[in-house]
C-alpha cells in the first residue's frame, strides 16, 4: 500500500513552483488564450462548450484527493486536521466541478488548453491529497492553532469573494449571449479581477491553514497563473470601454 515519500512531495512541489515561474514568464506579456483573450481567427475549430470543458478539466482536482481520502488503508483517523484540510480542498473543487460549470455562460473553451488544464488538475489534486492524507503531521489541537483558524478564515473569505464575483460576471449575460460588458458591484467596484483576487486569497488561506510546502506552491502557482490574467483583463477593459471607471485597479484594491 501507499506510504509517504517526503522526497516525492519535495520534487512535485518544486516542479509546481517551476511551472508557476514558467507561467509568469509566458503570460506576463501575452495572456493565455481563452475567454476574452482568444485569437478567434486562429482556431475556428477545436473547442468544447464551456460547460463540458470546465467540468472535465476540474473534475480530477475533486476526484483524486477524494479517492485518496476515502481509499486510504488503513484509514487515517488522526489527526483530524489532515482530513478537515483535505475536505476543504475537495469542497472548493466540488463547487468548481459540479456547480460552476452548469451555470457558466462562457464561450467555448480551446481543447488544447483543456488538455493541459486537466493534466494540471490531476497533478495538483494528487500532490495536495497525497501530502495531506499520507504525509502531513499535525498536533491534535491543530484546529485551534492560529495558523489553522486565520488560514481557514482567509480561505472562506476568498471563496466567498470568488463565488460572488463569478456570479456578478455571469449576470452580465443573458443565456446564449457572448458579449463583454463592464462588471459592476461587489469588489468589481475597486478591481477588474475580483474573482481572481478571491481565488488567490483563498489559496493563500489554504496554504496558511495547512502550513505546507505543496499548498504554498499551489498558492504561488495560482498567483502566477491568474495574477497576469487579471492585468490583461484590466488592459482589455481600458482599451474596449472609453467609459471604464478610472479609479479601478487590476488586482489589488487602491494599489495595482
Ligand atoms: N483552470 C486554474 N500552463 C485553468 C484553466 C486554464 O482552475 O498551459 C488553472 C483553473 C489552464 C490553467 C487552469 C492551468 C494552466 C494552463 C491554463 C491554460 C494554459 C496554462 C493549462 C487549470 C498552461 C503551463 C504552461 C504551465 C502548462 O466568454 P468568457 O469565457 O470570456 O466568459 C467569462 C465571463 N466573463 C464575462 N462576461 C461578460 N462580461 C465580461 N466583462 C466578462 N468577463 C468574464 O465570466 C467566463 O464565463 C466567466 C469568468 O471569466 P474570467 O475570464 O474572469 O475567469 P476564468 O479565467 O474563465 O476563470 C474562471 C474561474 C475563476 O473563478 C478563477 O478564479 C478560477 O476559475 N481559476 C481559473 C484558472 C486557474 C485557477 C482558478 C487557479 O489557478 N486556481
Amino acid at each position: 500500500s501507499m506510504q509517504c515519500f517526503p522526497s516525492l512531495v519535495l520534487a512535485l512541489s518544486s516542479l509546481l513552483g517551476a511551472l508557476a515561474l514558467l507561467q509568469l514568464s509566458l503570460y506576463l506579456r501575452v495572456p493565455s488564450r481563452y475567454g476574452k483573450h482568444e485569437e478567434r481567427l486562429c482556431r475556428p475549430r477545436g473547442r468544447l462548450p464551456a460547460r463540458c470543458a470546465w467540468f472535465l478539466q476540474e473534475l480530477p482536482s475533486f476526484l483524486v484527493p477524494a479517492l485518496l481520502l476515502a481509499l486510504r488503508s488503513p484509514p487515517r483517523l488522526e489527526p483530524l486536521g489532515c482530513r478537515l484540510l483535505c475536505c476543504l480542498f475537495c469542497w472548493h473543487y466540488f463547487y468548481r466541478t459540479f456547480i460552476y460549470p452548469f451555470f457558466t455562460r462562457g464561450r467555448p473553451f480551446p481543447l488544447q488548453l483543456l488538455f493541459f488544464g486537466t493534466l494540471f488538475c490531476i497533478y495538483n489534486g494528487f500532490l495536495q491529497g497525497y501530502y495531506l492524507i499520507y504525509c502531513a503531521e499535525y498536533p491534535n489541537d491543530w484546529c485551534t492553532d492560529l495558523r489553522f483558524t486565520s488560514g481557514l478564515l482567509l480561505f472562506l473569505l476568498g471563496m466567498g469573494i470568488n463565488i460572488h464575483s463569478d456570479l456578478l460576471l455571469r449576470q452580465l449575460r443573458k443565456p446564449g449571449e457572448v458579449t463583454y460588458k463592464i462588471p459592476q458591484g461587489g469588489l468589481f467596484t475597486y478591481i477588474s479581477g475580483a474573482n481572481y483576487f478571491g481565488e488567490i486569497v483563498e489559496w493563500f488561506g489554504f496554504a496558511i491553514a495547512t502550513w505546507s510546502l505543496p499548498a504554498f506552491a499551489f498558492a504561488f502557482f495560482t498567483l502566477c497563473c491568474i495574477g497576469p490574467r487579471a492585468y490583461h483583463h484590466h488592459r482589455y477593459y481600458l482599451k474596449t470601454f472609453t467609459d471604464y471607471p478610472k479609479s479601478r485597479k487590476a488586482l489589488i484594491p487602491f494599489v495595482f
